[in-house]
């Protein structure tokens, strides 16, 4: 409680509505986690800030699994039905939501999206990939019942964000270094990113690429099939 400013111990408040929000999350999130073992799917949680690639990379993803695997996608968005209608060009169900301002997704928005993709087609998925709100900060507080959180960082952001924005890292299994195609016009050092990420979170893996040119796409690939196959552990 503060005595000297006169905030009447708002802080405090805050504080403890914030534990709520977080633990009512959590609940529903353990929900998610129950419908999508009913669907059969593996999901991936993919998040970072705006425009580091989230939605190409699943394009080129989709494109290069869509055959072997059921997929269904959920696109978290402030606004707009943008990155929905490029998955669907893909050829793949998928569901828009759009949080009207909140810079993330939540358990219950999230648990309308894979209500929404159960309606879709068959409504039984390999795989279901959560593209979040773009947004360094917010999203990583947030459990949606994924089997995996991914962490995206592009080569134009700089290699210092890992230390700068921790949660997102800490939180993440695996930490993907995006557009490394643009490396020769940076000054990004993937030794720093990847040093930095790795104080952070000793566990993480870490990959390198470029969905544009294609480089390392394929250690990508690898990594989401093992999933799909169950043939790659999930951290609890
Ligand atoms: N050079 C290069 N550009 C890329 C790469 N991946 C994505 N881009 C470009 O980066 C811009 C943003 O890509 P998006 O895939 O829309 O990024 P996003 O993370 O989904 O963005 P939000 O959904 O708004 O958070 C687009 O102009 C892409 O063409 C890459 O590997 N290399
Ligand atoms: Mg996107």
């Amino acid at each position: 409680m503060c005595d000297s400013c006169g905030c009447g111990g708002a802080e405090r408040l805050v504080v403890e509505v914030n534990r709520s929000v977080l633990d009512e999350n959590r609940r529903v999130a353990q929900g998610n986690r129950r419908m999508l073992r009913e669907m059969g799917a593996v999901a991936l949680n993919l998040m970072s800030s705006p425009g580091a690639g989230k939605t190409t990379l699943l394009e080129r993803t989709i494109a290069a699994l869509k055959d072997r695997y059921r997929i269904g996608v959920i696109e978290g968005d402030v606004e707009t039905e943008r990155d929905a209608q490029r998955i669907r060009a893909q050829g793949v169900p998928v569901v828009q939501l759009t949080t009207g301002g909140a810079c993330h997704l939540s358990a219950a928005l999230v648990h309308k999206g894979l209500h929404g993709l159960k309606g879709i087609g068959e409504g039984v998925y390999d795989l279901v990939f959560i593209e979040n709100v773009g947004n360094l900060v917010c999203p990583a507080a947030f459990d949606l019942g994924e089997d995996v959180k991914v962490a995206l960082l592009s080569v134009p952001e700089g290699s210092d964000k890992p230390a700068k924005y921790p949660a997102l890292f800490r939180e993440a299994s695996l930490f993907i270094i995006t557009k490394v195609d643009l490396l020769e016009h940076f000054d990004f050092s993937l030794d720093e990113a990847e040093r930095l990420a790795r104080g952070i979170n000793p566990d993480v893996e870490i990959l390198r690429l470029s969905a544009v040119s294609g480089e390392g796409v394929g250690s990508w690939l690898e990594y989401v099939a093992g999933l799909a196959e169950g043939r790659r552990g999930i951290r609890p």
